[in-house]
């Protein structure tokens, strides 16, 4: 009645680890981004774009993962992950939401310069370091703003799982030593049993084949 569609370590793990809090039961559907299966016209019938997530879900078909995680959250709101209208949370929260796909999206473009890019085609080192230089600034306005275990001062939220996965995968291209606040707020997601049920289920991933992608020296 559920089905993620899903690639290990892409934005469909919001969706997945969110399904994990709210403590449903869902099937997975693995694709690569390498590997041709996210072309299929099948595919392309549930995401415009060719993207992941996508979340059927008893019968509806839901891609974008900040859509998805409040289409979850309205619908199983007992969880309480995410503020309503009128809760004084709300305008952080859904601030957060956004924000982690400008997080996100700098995060593609980086990812497209420095892992998926093939020759001829080359990479610009100017782009790259004007890329991670935002980057590093998305998450230093966080890092100084963040004064407790979560965004929200009324605890944990989505927004966490949005922009929690957004600051994990930004270890391949910044120094995260740079925000050990954000260090400790991450640490503590990374503890909470849901999160840890997510990471089983997520899949081995084959979009990075290094640990760190340095900015490469211009000229
Ligand atoms: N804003 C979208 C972005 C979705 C997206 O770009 N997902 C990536 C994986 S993280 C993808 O499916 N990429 C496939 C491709 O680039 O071919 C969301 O948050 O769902």
């Amino acid at each position: 009645m559920i089905t993620l569609h899903h690639v290990p370590l892409a934005r469909s793990f919001r969706v997945l680890w969110l399904m994990e809090e709210l403590g449903l039961d869902f099937d997975i559907r693995y694709y690569s981004i390498r590997d041709g299966s996210m072309r299929t016209p099948e595919f392309r019938a549930l995401s415009p774009a060719g993207r992941v997530p996508v979340l059927e879900h008893h019968g509806d078909v839901w891609f974008e993962s900040a859509a998805i995680v409040q289409l979850l959250c309205e619908t199983y709101p007992q969880a309480r992950l995410a503020p309503a209208p009128g809760d004084a949370d709300r305008a952080r929260y859904l601030e957060m939401l956004s924000y982690s796909e400008t997080v996100g999206c700098l995060l593609e473009n980086l990812n497209l310069n420095q892992v998926f890019l093939r020759p001829p085609a080359t990479p610009s080192a100017a782009v790259i370091k004007l890329l991670n230089a935002r980057l590093r600034a998305a998450l230093g306005a966080i890092e100084a703003r963040i004064d407790g275990a979560y965004l929200l001062p009324s605890g944990f939220s989505a927004a966490d799982i949005m922009f929690g996965y957004s600051f994990e995968l930004a270890r391949y291209y910044v120094d995260l030593a740079a925000y050990p606040r954000l260090m400790t707020y991450r640490d503590g997601l990374r503890a909470r049993p849901a999160y840890v049920r997510a990471k089983a289920r997520d899949g081995a991933q084959d979009i990075y084949a290094q640990d760190f992608y340095p900015v490469p020296e211009e000229g």
